[in-house]
């Protein structure tokens, strides 16, 4: 299929690279120039980018980046015509996006939200798991490309309810981990091996995807970003906001949201969200690291 993708960010960059190594044709777009993909065409701008394609996939950071990208100067918007698809895999509002579907759907265009989970690994392997709002006839359309980046995909409603879904798995990745966190800062500062507590969750009920993924990474002090602590505080801003609109109350999320705002103020923004552990280790006034290792 003829595919413009816009934003080659850590997601964005090996998702496109999936989708040209896939056999479509693709031209990339991304804010700050200068970065390639292999068997991609560049475009200098985003309506440019769209220009007779047939799907426009977007990856961006936020809301904001979204519509500036849609509707901004040299928008996609100058290039939509009859028939086409807008896919978003950025995790945005879910109410923006019912806002922008109808916006482009005046000019005959399908908008499909395709939030994604699985992180950079998952990207890079083409084995993630989207999310995803529209009309099914729409998605189908789309399954070659959904088929190239990811393993699995679910069709959870129309247009929105794939970010209203991705909010809330964030948000329990969000508590999961952080649980995690406190119970393994807990459990070093009472002198427990941080490795062996690891064994223990690992053979018991406690065990969870989450906790398998960043295990290893802490007990190698690794922060290196696989999702960075930055995009995860706006997706639990964006919950909250979600959360607000709907009337729900998240008291647990909002004081996990404020965690992230001090890991913030220490200079952890692009590191992984894990490094939030390190703000609870300062308060102890320990590190989780293992004696055996
Ligand atoms: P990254 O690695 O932070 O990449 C973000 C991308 O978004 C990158 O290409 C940015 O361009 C682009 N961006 C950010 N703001 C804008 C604006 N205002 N206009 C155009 N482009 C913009 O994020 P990930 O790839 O990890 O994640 C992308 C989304 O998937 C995000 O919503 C996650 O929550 C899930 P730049 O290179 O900085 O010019």
């Amino acid at each position: 299929m003829r595919v413009a993708f816009l934003g080659l960010g850590i997601m964005g960059q090996a998702m496109a690279t999936n989708l040209a190594k896939a056999g479509h044709e693709v031209t990339v777009w991304n804010r700050t120039p200068g970065k390639l993909v292999e068997g991609a065409g560049i475009a200098p701008t985003p309506a440019a980018s769209a220009q007779g394609a047939e799907v426009v996939w977007l990856c961006v950071s936020d809301t904001a980046a979204v519509e500036q990208i849609l509707f901004g100067t040299d928008g996609i918007d100058q290039s939509l015509t009859d028939g086409m698809i807008i896919a978003d895999s950025s995790t945005i509002s879910p109410s923006a996006t019912v806002k922008f579907a109808e916006r482009v759907r005046a000019k005959g265009v399908a908008y499909v939200d395709a939030p994604m989970t699985g992180s950079k690994i998952g990207a890079a392997n083409g084995t993630l798991i989207f999310m995803v709002g529209g009309d099914a006839a729409i998605i189908d359309r789309l399954n070659p490309l959904f088929a190239a980046m990811g393993k699995k995909i679910f069709r959870m409603g129309e247009t929105g309810k794939g970010q209203a879904t991705k909010l809330a798995m964030n948000l329990q990745i969000a508590l999961i981990f952080e649980g995690f966190a406190e119970a393994l800062t807990l459990a070093t500062k009472l002198g427990v091996d941080p490795k062996q507590l690891l064994s223990l969750i690992d053979a018991t009920m406690v065990r969870s995807g989450v906790v398998d993924y960043k295990g290893p990474f802490i007990l190698q002090r690794d922060f290196t970003p696989n999702f960075p602590l930055r995009l995860m505080h706006k997706d639990i801003l964006l919950t909250l906001e979600a959360a607000k609109e709907a009337r729900v109350k998240l008291p647990a999320l909002e004081t996990v949201e404020e965690i992230y705002e001090m890991a913030t103020e220490d200079g952890h923004r692009d590191l992984d969200y894990a490094a939030t552990l390190t703000l609870l280790e300062k308060w102890a006034g320990i590190q989780v690291k293992s004696e055996a290792a």
